[in-house]
């Protein structure tokens, strides 16, 4: 029986026609067994020889390993290895990070970054908003948008979540969002929830602020979409979907939707079970490159290690992945949330820059001044960090954000 290898050191192919992905690897083996494990079970081969492979099938579907630095192996994917069907991130998900993870071979394999070819990236049409089209909507063009999450993350009716959302914007958000968990239980039913949000956001623009709040749709895929136009109908201004429990179809699935009307908030709750392990699993890069492929306009990265969310190696990678101009897409709002308050707003800004969205749900409604208290001073500190002054010296004349920072401290 012919035998084939995987292994083309040194020999890169043309980025046009591969998906090339890097691993981080654990192994007993030789790093060049190992490469050639993952590339033999994710293209053509499989644990033994097989007499239907044949050098055409090999040579045309094949992957390679073109790269072995250390403990990262470069593995590149003929483009026809994938659906040539319109954008199918299922399909590629199920080769560059299928059943490799599982290959007992290995100790640990990480997908740290992938690239796409022109003719897959051209399959997807990225976001309708992105950031821009955010800071549109809320007459924002330079600040960091700045918004919370409603807390408790269930529990409050509809009124008192209306109630919790008005109290944000008065108090200067530009944002503020469902929690993760929270859909359509019964304390909170999504229609009734929807309408009052919707009511005190138009009150608050009849205030002079400009706000909106992002309804989680996150829900079974064949009633994702209907349940985003009834939510636009009832009024919301931005719809949530936890990609990683939904599916990034499902985000696509919106964004691509013409009668979807309003930015999508991309939460990312899950992730940590394949992100965290520094030798197991996903980076959030591929996470963030796929989301933005998908459609997303805005997209939780973390707070780059100043939050309470452990740091991810690449947080600083995906500011990159959501902003770059590298793609044919529409930029994606980075989202810096977990563990924020307004002691940490300038740490976060000097890591992740003004282009971010930066948002706090216990950092505001942990104020001893309540929610317009915490809004007052999550604003506050945007305003600090923005002109550069120092949070303490901006807190001299703005006393929420004294309060906040005598509570919470500041880095
Ligand atoms: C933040 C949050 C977000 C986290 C998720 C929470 O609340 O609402 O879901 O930001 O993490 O439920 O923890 P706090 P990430 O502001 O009270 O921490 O953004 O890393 O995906
Ligand atoms: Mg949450």
């Amino acid at each position: 029986m012919e035998s084939y290898s995987y292994l083309h050191l040194g020999e890169p192919e043309d980025p046009s026609e591969y998906v090339v992905c890097k691993y981080r690897v654990t192994t007993d083996l030789t790093m060049e067994k190992a490469a050639e494990a993952i590339a033999a079970e994710q293209s053509t081969g499989t644990w033994t020889g097989i007499s239907t492979l044949d050098r055409d099938i090999f040579d045309s579907l094949g992957a390679r390993v073109t790269g072995i630095e250390g403990d990262m192996i470069t593995v590149e994917y003929p483009a026809e290895d994938f659906s040539i069907e319109v954008g199918s991130v299922p399909q590629i998900l199920s080769v560059i990070a299928g059943n490799l993870f599982g290959l007992g071979a290995l100790k640990g394999v990480r997908l740290e970054d992938v690239s796409f070819p022109k003719s897959i990236t051209s399959q997807f049409k990225g976001p309708k908003f992105g950031a821009d089209g955010l800071r549109e909507i809320l007459g924002r063009p330079e600040k960091p948008l700045v918004g919370t999450i409603v807390k408790p993350k269930i529990g409050l009716s509809p009124e008192k979540t209306a109630e919790y959302v008005y109290e944000a914007g008065s108090g200067g958000l530009t944002n503020s969002k469902d929690d993760e968990t929270l859909v359509d239980q019964p304390f909170c039913p999504i229609d009734e929830r929807t309408v009052a949000v919707a009511e005190a956001l138009d009150t608050l623009e009849e205030e002079g602020h400009l706000m909106v709040h992002a309804i989680n749709v996150s829900t079974r895929g064949d009633r994702i979409v209907e349940l985003a136009e009834q939510v636009q109908e009832w009024g919301a201004k931005q719809i949530m979907v936890d990609v990683i429990t939904c599916g990034f179809g499902a985000v696509q699935a919106l964004a691509e939707d013409p009668s979807i009307k309003v930015p999508i908030h991309v939460h990312r709750t899950m992730h940590g079970a394949f992100t965290k392990d520094p030798l197991h699993g996903i980076a959030m890069l591929p996470i963030t490159k796929l989301v933005r492929m998908c459609g997303g306009d805005a997209l939780h990265i973390g707070t780059l290690g100043a939050g309470k969310m452990s740091a991810g190696a690449h947080d600083g990678g995906n500011l990159a992945a959501c902003l770059g101009d590298d793609v044919p897409y529409k930029t994606v709002m980075p989202v810096c949330s977990g563990g924020v308050h307004p002691g940490i707003v300038s740490d976060i800004t000097g890591r992740a820059g003004m282009n971010v969205q930066i948002q706090a749900g216990g950092g505001v409604a942990g104020h001893p001044d309540g929610v317009v208290g915490g809004a007052k001073a999550m604003s506050q500190a945007v305003d600090a960090a923005f002109l550069g002054i120092p949070a303490e010296e901006y807190a001299k004349d703005h006393e929420e954000l004294a309060k906040a920072l005598a509570m919470w401290g500041s880095k």
